[in-house]
């Protein structure tokens, strides 16, 4: 087989594996491979001539389907632009299947044009790299051409996901002769069925067994993409098992977890508020003796720090497979299920011990219930949904002890018995262990009304000067319903993880925490709008970041449901809000890098609908006009002085002490 026809196949194995989507990069080397995927008629091509921000737009699609994309580029420098994303990829676990076309062998090092070393150019950023046959003559040639192909897709989409890359050396000629037909025949591919890891029904009651038994029983979920049958199984839980759950917006708990569930049982995530009160009691209130993690980084640093300290008897992390972190140095356990399977199998074993213990049996089909069927799961206990509440959230009755406890006594907030119920599903617990872990519950549940209660007060506050955290506030309550929204680093993900979003909402979160980087945040987002042209996609971004990814705006695809918000301070603020820069004498040229760009050419040069604003009267009529689905791909830029945004920043910090404390 010619080698042109072999690189023909490439695309069809793709699109009988499931991949549906491609961004090439024009240039010579690639051009058979370009020339494939454009005449594919089963896949989508799109092409960005920045590499760096294809890869980035290939990540943001990839993000949002779940399944492999592919990259196409030449050879050179091209595949080393790639390497932010490849890095992001590896680290937030997106599959991306990186196709580098590259001069033959025999050429490397030989002072021949646009060369660089692609054997494993990522390194350890990527989870495997082939180098594609250069001579596909022979038969086992061409087969072994074809496994590989199968093969990098399978292990970019195998847990934990991530980048592949596969070299492709390519010898001239590029182009089919005049009458050299390419085709798209049946090609031989090889299928991976994943499975969903189970431990053994012993080891489940025993661990179990240890939940009930401990009082103090924490779970913390890092980054994780919006997971229903996770949502659903991990409500249940905290709700059976009376433990505090707490997510950072990026672990996408806040979303419903089924339609017209209820709201009030939704896990905590006001941690960067109350983990910033500088209150011993309240710290040693919330100490976890057992710590059950899943998902991968946080943001709130406070917590992050917080948990270190606590030193946690015990720390068990769910992970189907893959290296696991050790974050709070206490890790003890590693539980190799998927986090959604460990909670549904721990209210199956729950059942069972009061099934055991009553005669009878609360179990129900859980494919009665939306989105409750998970892969592997036989029968879950199951309440409707309307029936399930959260005591506490609504009345006042017996705070004294918490506020005793605690000091949360301060919080002018909704108050009572904080216990999570759940009718007809009661009574796993026996009544020493409810109390137990009703008292632990309690102080996390009032320092998260208390945080409720304190940001409302405290973000409405009349006569403020314009600042972009109050700005970013009001710009969350009005997202649009179902929004994809797109956090950039540094502080916009930061904010936005103190202030949370409205409830109800259905909301999901993005963010390149993989590696925290600036460097593609538009470019992500712009896939993200790409591959959901019916969403709203919405990104909020510094001005650092916006400039620095321009080109993701550079390419001939129309984004009308993408909305970019950018807090422009002209400067990286987030210099001047944390300690040591800002006291630094360097902090404006060297750390801040103030720079006096604005968006408004950018706007008009990429087509983007143009909204400025500089108040917050402005802000306020801007934001449904720009927001409205009729306005198409748009830009708000909210100017700031990063000045004000600091002092106000620190009124924000102080009052977080003082209100807690007075
Ligand atoms: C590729 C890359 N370079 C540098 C950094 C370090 N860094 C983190 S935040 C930041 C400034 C971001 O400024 P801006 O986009 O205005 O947002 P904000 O300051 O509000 O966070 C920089 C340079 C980074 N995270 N990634």
């Amino acid at each position: 087989m010619s080698s042109l026809q072999a690189v023909h196949n490439i695309p069809e194995i793709c699109a009988r594996l499931g991949v549906t989507d491609v961004v090439l990069s024009p240039g010579s080397r690639c051009a058979p491979l370009t020339i494939a995927f454009a005449r594919h008629p089963e896949i989508r091509v799109r092409t960005v001539p920045d590499e760096r921000a294809a890869a980035f737009i290939g990540l943001g699609l990839a993000q949002t389907q779940r399944r492999a994309v592919a990259l196409v580029c030449t050879s050179g420098t091209a595949g080393l632009n790639y390497a932010p994303a490849v890095a992001e990829a590896y680290f937030q676990q997106i599959p991306l299947v990186v196709f580098t076309a590259d001069r033959p062998p025999e050429w490397i090092d030989q002072l021949d044009g646009q060369t660089v070393r692609q054997t494993d150019l990522y390194g350890a950023h990527a989870k495997g790299s082939f180098t594609f046959p250069t001579d596909t003559t022979h038969s086992d040639a061409h087969w072994h051409a074809t496994r590989l192909v199968s093969e990098a897709i399978g292990l970019a989409e195998q847990f934990p996901a991530g980048p592949v890359q596969m070299n492709v050396p390519l010898r001239e000629p590029f182009y089919p002769k005049a009458g050299e037909e390419l085709t798209f025949g049946p090609v031989k591919v090889t299928r991976e069925l994943p499975g969903r890891p189970q431990l053994p029904a012993p080891t489940l009651t025993e661990l179990a067994e240890a939940i009930r038994n401990t009082s103090r029983v924490l779970v913390v979920a890092g980054q994780h993409p919006a997971d229903m049958d996770l949502l659903l199984a991990l409500r249940r839980f905290a709700a059976a098992y009376q433990v505090p759950v707490v997510g950072d917006l990026i672990a996408n708990l806040h979303l419903p977890a089924a339609p017209g569930y209820d709201q009030r049982l939704r896990p905590l995530g006001r941690q960067d508020v109350f983990m910033a009160v500088p209150e011993p009691g309240l710290k040693e209130a919330l100490k976890p003796e057992l710590l059950i993690t899943f998902g991968q980084s946080l943001i709130s640093k406070a917590l992050k720090l917080y948990l270190r300290n606590a030193k946690p008897a015990h720390h068990w992390h769910i992970q189907p497979a893959g290296v696991v972190a050790d974050t709070f140095q206490s890790l003890t356990k590693t539980i190799r299920m998927e986090p959604a399977d460990f909670f549904a199998a721990l209210l199956t074993e729950n059942t069972r011990s009061i099934t055991d213990s009553t005669g009878g049996s609360e179990a129900l089909d859980a494919g009665s219930i939306p989105g409750a069927t998970t892969a592997s799961q036989g029968s879950i206990p199951v309440v409707p949904t309307d029936s399930v509440e959260l005591q506490g959230f609504e009345s006042n009755r017996g705070h004294a002890a918490a506020q005793d406890a605690t000091r949360v006594a301060a919080a002018p907030t909704p108050t009572g018995t904080p216990r999570l119920t759940w009718p007809g599903s009661g009574g796993q617990l026996n009544e020493a262990q409810t109390t137990t872990k009703a008292a632990y519950l309690k102080p996390w549940l009032a320092a998260e009304n208390w945080a409720t209660g304190f940001l409302q007060e405290f973000m409405q506050q009349p006569n403020q000067p314009f600042n972009e955290f109050t700005a970013i506030y009001q710009a969350l309550q009005q997202l649009p319903d179902h929004a994809a929204l797109h956090l950039a680093n540094s502080m916009a993900v930061r904010y936005a993880n103190i202030l949370g979003l409205p409830t109800g909402r259905n909301i999901e979160v993005f963010a390149n925490r993989g590696t925290s980087g600036i460097d593609g945040c538009n470019s992500t987002a712009v896939g993200s709008a790409l591959a959901q042209p019916e969403r709203p996609v919405v990104l909020l971004t510094g001005d650092v970041a916006f400039f620095y990814d321009r080109n993701a705006f550079w390419h001939n695809y129309p984004t009308p449901n993408l909305r970019v918000i950018l807090l422009n301070n002209h400067a990286g603020g987030i210099f001047r809000l944390i300690d040591g820069p800002r006291q630094q004498p360097e902090l404006e040229e060297f750390f801040e890098t103030r720079q006096l760009l604005r968006a408004e050419n950018t706007a008009r040069d990429f087509n983007l609908r143009y909204f400025a604003v500089s108040s917050f009267a402005e802000l306020e009529s801007a934001l449904p006009v720009f927001f409205a689905p009729e306005s198409g791909a748009s830009l708000l830029e909210i100017t700031t002085d990063s000045q004000t945004n600091a002092e106000f920043f620190e009124q924000y910090r102080a009052a977080v002490r003082t209100s807690f404390s007075s």
